[in-house]
């Protein structure tokens, strides 16, 4: 048996993989695609995922994409371990954590992540013109595209972009209210819900923005932060494969971003 994962260090949808792979205990090879050098466009990629994102798993051979139901397939293959809940009320309740991730917070965390701290990187990488920038990822659609440029050149400033930081704190009240009653998202153990949950709120300390959640503002989540953190699999699922130098640069970005981000916060 062999499970092959392509991912990358600061992405948060393969994060969610690889705590799920690490939380059941399965061992996989990496396949490192490093998406801010557009790794992700070379031919042998698109051949694997045309989409031209990660997380792809593929499993003696057979190719998986979306980092949810991946996870769903790893569960369905390799009961042991079980990162699901036994009831399908807890399961119904992990799956509306698992949608509101995949529809609302990992665009947020894209277009947050892309304004604070991708755009200088990929800006010292070489963007290129938009003509060439869109072209490269024509997959992705001329308007998505589009956005994405207007979060590179214009960063904070890019229109939307003051939303989704909105949007993402909305979505840490809510684990606020959940997480008054339990230690964990649903029911009483770790599940899916917070495997999908650790890697949004990992990316914002990994922005320096733990004061989202810090010094009394969301005290259930900075407990559940430091539970999820405590984890063994944290360290192997998150920290070791985020570069030191991009990790360092995501911090001193955030921390750069950090009183913009608040005014807009304190402003709503
Ligand atoms: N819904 C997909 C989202 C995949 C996705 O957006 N992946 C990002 C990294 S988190 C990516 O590969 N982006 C490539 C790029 O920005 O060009 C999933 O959950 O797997």
């Amino acid at each position: 048996m062999t499970l092959e994962l392509y991912h990358h260090g600061s992405s948060a949808c393969a994060a969610k993989v690889r705590f799920a792979l690490a939380e059941k205990r399965l061992p996989w090879k990496s396949r490192y695609v490093d998406i801010l050098k557009g790794e992700q466009f070379t031919p042998e990629f698109l051949a694997v995922n045309p989409k031209a994102v990660v997380p792809v798993l593929v499993h003696d051979g057979n190719v998986i994409v979306e980092s949810t139901v991946i996870c769903e397939y790893v569960e369905e293959t390799f009961p042991a371990n079980p990162i699901y809940p036994s009831t399908p009320l807890e399961r119904a309740r992990v799956r509306v954590w698992t949608k509101a991730v995949d529809e609302e917070l990992h665009p947020a965390c894209s277009a947050i992540t892309y304004v604070i701290s991708h755009r200088h990187t990929i800006l010292r990488n070489g963007a290129g013109s938009f003509e060439e920038f869109l072209a490269r990822g024509a997959g992705e659609g001329t308007a998505a595209r589009t956005l994405k440029w207007q979060w590179i050149q214009q960063g904070l400033d890019a229109p939307g972009a003051a939303d989704k930081i909105r949007l993402y704190d909305a979505y840490l009240r809510k684990m606020e209210q959940a997480l008054a009653t339990s230690d964990w998202l649903v029911g009483e153990r770790l599940t899916m819900a917070d495997i999908a949950m650790a890697p949004y709120v990992n990316r914002l300390a990994a922005l320096a923005m733990e004061k989202l959640w810090e010094g009394g503002r969301l005290p259930h989540v900075e407990r559940w932060f430091a539970r999820v953190s405590a984890r063994p699999t944290f360290q192997p699922a998150f920290v070791d494969w985020l570069p030191a130098a991009l990790a360092n640069e995501m911090r001193a970005n955030g921390e750069r971003s950090w009183p913009a981000v608040r005014a807009l916060l304190d402003a709503a």
